[in-house]
């Protein structure tokens, strides 16, 4: 990889922060959902989380030794504005303002995700939040309030965090924040995601703020039988190309349209092509959060996704699939044609912590695999720019609580001065920088 290349670790502001309620800060949906009882895995929140809030200085020091190039973080929506709009909370500001400084006095260059789907309560009550086209004026003023606080210290800023995955699970799976269940809801507020980050692009440039400005999204590449070839293709288009297309080619792909037909009422999918096509041409870097692939068979309503039966999972029945990898980083480098960075990548388990060890053998494996499968693929051509694993540090996972360990660094969460010990995987990653730097 090139000597640049931009090694790191991601994460994001509820699943880290805690200080739910400190220094001003306005309440968010996931602040409401989580301390609502029965809606996350036993009663799990992210009140206090990591800590984060009041370990900067531990943490960035742990980065540092760990020869972090990048630490991608995002911004808390409500620190910073804590209706959501108009009123900035200082507090909020210097905060984030002096994690950037530390971690540039460190050597590791802030990746910054200006919103990973923490949407101010205020919003959400005032006009539904993201089902809304009004969303769209307060999210591009909250974002040129951050491009402004921060401007000096960031060369990499993520627009919004997995869209098509947030408004699945918010608006079709009820399982997150506002919990319901409509086709029609999901797709409305999958578009005014696309409407909210071109407008955010668009102003980026024209404001020439510096550095680069990508987006990331989830992709989960279909595999098959040769009989499944047109299921596989009817996901194709309707799972990753529907949410791809619009943010990377400025418009959204017609046979897809046809497929959610009556879905679509009321939504104008062409009102703001103009904006979506220029956003689609100013857009520097693809943000693509890879885990697993899926086995796509097919059935009545044209496809379904099932385990591949002949792939090894993780203790929580994820694919584990080096090769998805390839076939996604393919997929995007030849339909787009634009810069990537792999923004979330890694292992979920229940790690063990025994005499102060953790040994994450699993974890090890998984990085190892993909992150050889990455190299291989940028020996092709494939402009890769940045490798951020999932996580830095143990965190909340949204729908498995504390259980569900990614880190490179353990949190015992049972002891409340939440103690840091390094994994194995920490070790082990250490030193793939240190060659990485040495070639
Ligand atoms: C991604 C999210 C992350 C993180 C990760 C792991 O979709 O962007 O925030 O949560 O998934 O997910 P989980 O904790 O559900 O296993």
């Amino acid at each position: 990889m090139k000597q640049e290349f931009l090694w790191g670790a991601a994460s994001s502001a509820y699943q880290i922060e805690g200080a739910y309620l400190e220094d001003g800060k306005g309440l968010s949906i996931w602040d409401v959902f989580a301390n609502t009882p029965g809606n996350t895995k036993d009663n799990t929140n992210g009140n206090i989380a990591c800590d984060f809030y009041h370990r900067l200085e531990e943490d960035v020091a742990l980065m540092k030794e760990c020869h972090l190039k990048c630490y991608r973080f995002s911004l808390s929506w409500t620190r910073i504005l804590p209706n959501g709009r108009k009123e900035v909370n200082k507090q909020g500001i210097a905060y984030y303002q002096s994690l950037c400084k530390l971690l540039k006095e460190a050597g590791i260059e802030p990746i910054v995700t200006i919103y990973h789907w923490d949407l101010p309560q205020n919003l959400e009550d005032e006009y539904g939040g993201w089902l809304s086209e009004k969303i769209v004026d307060d999210f591009v003023h909250y974002a040129q309030v951050c491009f402004e606080a921060l401007q000096d210290y960031v060369n990499y800023w993520i627009v919004i965090n997995e869209p098509n995955i947030f408004t699945e699970h918010g608006y079709l799976r009820a399982v997150h924040p506002p919990k319901m269940k409509d086709m029609n809801a999901y797709l409305k507020s999958y578009h005014h995601t696309v409407i909210a980050t071109a407008a955010t692009v668009h102003l980026f440039k024209l404001y020439n703020y510096p550095g680069k400005i990508g987006t990331s999204l989830a992709y989960m590449p279909g595999k098959s039988m040769p009989q499944y070839d047109s299921a596989k293709n009817l996901y194709q288009i309707t799972q990753l190309d529907w949410f791809f297309d619009p943010l990377f080619l400025g418009e959204y792909p017609k046979e897809a349209m046809e497929y959610y037909g009556q879905h679509l009422k009321d939504i104008d999918l062409y009102k703001h092509q103009q904006l979506m096509k220029s956003a689609a041409q100013e857009i520097d870097f693809i943000g693509v959060n890879y885990y697993q692939s899926t086995w796509v068979i097919s059935a009545e309503s044209g496809f379904e996704l099932i385990s591949n039966p002949s792939l090894p999972k993780t203790s929580y029945g994820w694919t584990i699939d080096p090769d998805g990898l390839m076939q996604t980083l393919t997929a995007l480098h030849e339909k787009y044609h634009k810069p990537i960075m792999i923004t979330e990548n890694g292992y979920g388990g229940k790690d063990i912590l025994i005499n102060h060890m953790v040994h994450d053998d699993e974890r090890i494996d998984y990085l190892r695999e993909h992150i050889e499968m990455m190299e291989k693929a940028y020996k092709t051509g494939i402009d890769i720019i940045g490798y951020c694993c999932w996580s830095f540090t143990d965190l909340l996972s949204w729908l498995n609580g504390y259980e569900k360990r990614y880190g490179l660094v353990y949190i015992d969460f049972n002891d409340s001065a939440l103690p840091r010990v390094r994994k194995d995987s920490f070790f082990w990653y250490k030193q793939l920088i240190i060659q990485g730097e040495k070639q």
